[in-house]
């Protein structure tokens, strides 16, 4: 496995410390589909593989992240994959998924490549998910191929839509159920989007000939009573562009660009709009980790809307522009897989502790954003694991050469899945921090972190 450090650093030369994009490192996180449910920010993501097949997007499961605070994102591995569709043979293909909760459940929109558009069912944002109809949902197209990239909203009325498609722009009326959709409308309940430059933008082809700039990767939504879609444009590489309508069923507008092209977006882009605690973020994807557009990460920014609700151009940056908007607590225990920025590490999942950090090395480090440490802490508490000798963690504030505040000896623990609670003394320290665990010990893999607390 290509250790992302190594990738990140020998490409791009990411000035680690102050990149906040991509917002995931641990994994390759792709077509972020942002969802705002109760005091959090759900990302539910495709996931590329960290070994691409054949040259060509590999796909097998649906990753999901969350945040309280836009600048720590929990990572909890995939919640949803191909097997959970037990029709489906396909074994590559989990493409662009979006989520919405409706009266309590969770349904997840996902797209297989060459498969059409299915949906999945949960009791919680976390899953487990689960097919409901044991099909697809989007029955009856003409190209089943080009059935991709499902988008979800429900309309204040209580109506839901599912907007769906590359390069044609389809949607249906879901029913209540969230799960079928009204087939005594439209074409067997699939309705066309008319695609035409007035509505979604134009470019020339490569005959030169001006057509219809939509791609792919429709985001849609309301906002003050106008409709929006945000998505893919200029065919590849990708921009993003965006249109209004006064209904779900147009006639749209085109009204511009959204995001331009830079040195390390990917040939594809792909974005969600969310607004949560007041501010409004766009979520996007980038190859800024792998420099390959089959290894995708997500990225986020915050943008504001202009007051005539229009939307500005909106830089991909490498430094991120997110401010926390909630600090983070850490009396009470941490995932260690909550991370505002890392290097080397990766996550895995167990039975027994549900997601943990990884493939630790001597210099590896996770970075933490405004931790409010209140008056300070006694001591710092770790969970971990290890089969091998072990290292240590040193807990630093503000960088990995910051000041040392704790330390932490890991020993071997006599297997992976053996986990024991290390501590260190805390030195002085006060206020909003940003804290980095930086790990120490000697050549290989020095052991596995499950979780974190201070106590006072
Ligand atoms: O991730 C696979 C495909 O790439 C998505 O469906 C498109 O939106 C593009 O991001």
């Amino acid at each position: 496995m290509m250790r992302i450090r190594t990738i990140a650093l020998s490409l791009f030369c990411i000035t680690a410390l102050n990149a906040q994009n991509p917002i995931i490192q641990t994994s390759f996180a792709a077509d972020p589909a942002p969802m705002v449910y109760g005091d959090k920010v759900f990302i539910y993501t495709s996931h590329d593989e960290d070994e691409t097949v054949n040259n060509f997007f590999t796909m097998y499961d649906w990753m999901l992240f969350s945040s309280e605070d836009m600048v720590n994102w929990t990572d909890h591995g995939a919640v949803a994959s191909l097997k959970d569709f037990g029709w489906c043979e396909r074994t590559n293909g989990a493409w662009a998924p979006q989520a919405i909760e409706r009266n309590g459940k969770f349904y997840l929109y996902v797209p297989i490549h060459g498969e059409g558009i299915s949906v999945l069912v949960a009791d919680s944002p976390y899953g487990p998910f689960h097919d409901p109809l044991g099909h697809r949902l989007i029955l009856d197209t003409e190209n089943v191929w080009q059935d991709i990239d499902p988008t979800v909203f429900i309309d204040d009325d209580g109506q839901a839509y599912l907007f769906w498609g590359n390069p044609n722009l389809l949607y249906v009326r879901l029913n209540e159920d969230m799960i079928s959709y009204d087939r005594s409308v439209g074409k067997n309940g699939i309705f066309a989007v008319e695609m035409t430059t007035e509505a979604f933008g134009s470019v020339a082809g490569p005959d030169g000939t001006e057509r219809c700039a939509y791609t792919e990767g429709p985001w849609f939504y309301k906002r003050n009573g106008l409709y929006y879609l945000i998505y893919a444009a200029s065919g590849i590489p990708e921009k993003i562009a965006y249109s209004t309508a006064p209904t779900p069923d147009g006639p749209w507008t085109f009204r511009g660009f959204v995001m331009d092209r830079a040195d390390h977006l990917a040939f594809t882009n792909h974005g969600g709009v969310i607004d949560f605690k007041g501010k409004s973020y766009f979520i996007y994807h980038t190859q800024g980790l792998s420099n390959e557009g089959f290894k995708r990460s997500t990225a986020a920014e915050e943008f504001s809307y202009n007051e005539d609700g229009t939307i500005p151009m909106i830089t991909p940056t490498i430094e991120g522009n997110i401010k926390s908007v909630k600090p983070l607590n850490p009396f009470k225990r941490v995932e260690a897989e909550t991370i505002a920025w890392s290097e080397g590490v990766k996550t895995a999942k167990s039975g027994v502790t549900g997601v943990y950090v990884t493939n630790i090395h001597n210099g590896d480090y996770i970075k933490i954003k405004s931790v409010d440490l209140e008056k300070g802490g006694k001591r710092f508490l770790a969970s971990v694991s290890s089969d091998t000798k072990g290292g240590r963690i040193e807990v630093r504030l503000g960088g990995v050469d910051g000041k040392l505040i704790a330390t932490l000896n890991v020993d071997n623990t006599g297997c992976k899945e053996t986990w024991k609670i290390v501590s260190g003394k805390m030195a002085k320290a006060q206020g909003i921090n940003d804290i980095y665990l930086v790990f120490r010990g000697g050549d290989g893999e020095l052991f596995n972190f499950d979780w974190w607390t201070i106590e006072k």
